[in-house]
């Protein structure tokens, strides 16, 4: 590829060296069934660099020990590499303070975690939750859970034809009754940026709290959950460059003490008897058992290489990117994009006539393209459009102009076998 190619993404002004960052990936190196790995699949997850997988193998070579618990070197080298990481957290989400980042396995327990503990005190008979109609499964399943459970109603926000929260009716649907509303901040399978500072807003006006999941935005947005307002905010560090198996909880300090405990074990309490057990304070009260210990230590230089790289640049290269597929996925014959809202980031799903998006990822994967085809865990969604599935390519800040081409000739060259 050429370094034209490479660079010219970003325009003039916010020149990332992409083929630099790109020796950071090792995997991007490796041949897939005889062709240069092209991965698309990003919103899944992303690729590590270099410096991630090095912080994983330094863990385990020189610092392997419990947390909080010991007084010896490597204990007390383990803990002070695993509680940094929270430090470097708060700053990249501007929470107030460290004791608001709860450790967890990724979104998913996040989310799990306010709906059990948050839900299940709050939530009475008659009660409202509101979520939307382009959630992950993540965030549909516990708050049906919670719902049946309270006899509480689970509300919508409905669709519209361009993949946006129709924000007229989600104005309807608040009252007084909302008790929460937990809204995706970029859908995964839309790619559509949400407004959501005004759904806090206004369901802060009705005296609701709001769960942002943060899964897909973390990465590609600034966050500043103080700026945001919102009262919870979950995110994965596999989808930001860093280790599968950690994620964050942000939960404002005034809510996270009086919900009650999550998991029950150690590291959770402050003091056991078979009469009563006090719980530990804030973060340890949610974080039961021995930690993902490494994968929260490489989380840390994940964190880093992108603030090294910068918010803007990356979301610069991506927009570039997106642009530059959607133009040349339309030239396609029989293409619709599924979702076109005003505001996307670095996520392109489309279906096409008269063909199965699972032919055309086994077809592309021959040619060493990785996408994503299918529901994407968002069922509701995918029947709002009326469709099975999509095929989705999602892009990253090492990906390239010159892989879309690839891409797109390469989509091309499956509709002509498959039809
Ligand atoms: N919420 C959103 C918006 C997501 O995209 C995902 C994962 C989750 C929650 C759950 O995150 P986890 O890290 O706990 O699994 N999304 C996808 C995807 O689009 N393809 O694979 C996983």
């Amino acid at each position: 590829m050429s370094n034209e190619t490479m660079i010219a993404a970003t325009g003039e002004n916010q020149v990332l060296d992409i083929e630099k960052i790109r020796n950071d990936f090792p995997v991007l190196q490796r041949m897939v069934k005889g062709h240069p790995l092209v991965y698309l699949d990003n919103a899944a997850t992303s690729q590590k660099p270099a410096a991630v997988i090095d912080a994983l193998v330094h863990y385990y070579t020189h610092l392997n020990a419990n947390v909080h618990r010991g007084i010896h070197t490597l204990a007390e080298e383990a803990t002070a590499a695993f509680e940094a990481t929270r430090d470097v957290v708060r700053s990249f989400i501007n929470a107030a303070q460290r004791e608001e980042i709860i450790y967890t396995k990724g979104t998913t327990e996040g989310l799990n975690l306010v709906a059990y503990t948050w839900g299940r005190k709050h939530l009475r008979e008659g009660d409202e939750v509101i979520i939307s109609g382009m959630e992950h499964h993540s965030n549909i399943v516990p708050w049906q859970v919670v719902c049946e459970e309270k006899n509480a109603v689970l509300k919508v926000i409905p669709i519209t034809d361009k993949g946006e929260l129709d924000m007229e009716v989600f104005h309807q649907l608040l009252s007084e009754r909302t008790k929460i509303v937990s809204v995706v901040h970029v859908s995964n399978a839309l790619g559509t940026i949400n407004p959501v500072k005004a759904i806090i807003d206004a369901a802060h006006a009705k005296g609701a709290v709001v769960l942002i999941d943060g899964a897909q935005s973390s990465m590609h947005l600034d966050i500043d959950v103080q700026d945001l307002d919102c009262d919870f905010f979950a995110l994965s560090a596999h989808k930001m460059l860093g280790p599968t198996g950690a994620g964050i909880l942000y939960g404002k300090s005034s809510l996270l003490e009086e919900m009650p405990v999550f998991l029950g074990g150690g590291e959770m309490i402050k003091e056991v008897t078979f009469e009563k057990t006090t719980y530990n304070e804030l973060p340890y009260k949610f974080e039961a058992g021995t930690p993902n210990i490494a994968d929260f230590v490489a989380f840390k230089p994940a964190i880093e290489y992108i603030n090294k790289l910068g918010k803007e640049k990356i979301r610069a290269h991506e927009d570039a990117l997106l642009s530059y597929a959607t133009e040349k996925i339309k030239e396609t014959e029989g293409v619709k994009i599924i979702g076109e809202a005003e505001q996307k980031a670095s996520v392109l799903s489309f279906v096409i006539d008269g063909v199965h998006p699972q032919d055309i990822g086994i077809l592309l994967d021959n040619k060493g393209i990785a996408v994503r085809t299918g529901h994407h865990c968002a069922e509701p969604l995918m029947s709002r459009f009326c469709i099975p599935g999509t095929i989705r390519a999602s892009f990253a800040v090492y990906n390239t102009l010159a892989e879309i081409d690839l891409f797109a000739e390469a989509l091309k060259k499956a509709i002509k076998i498959l039809r």
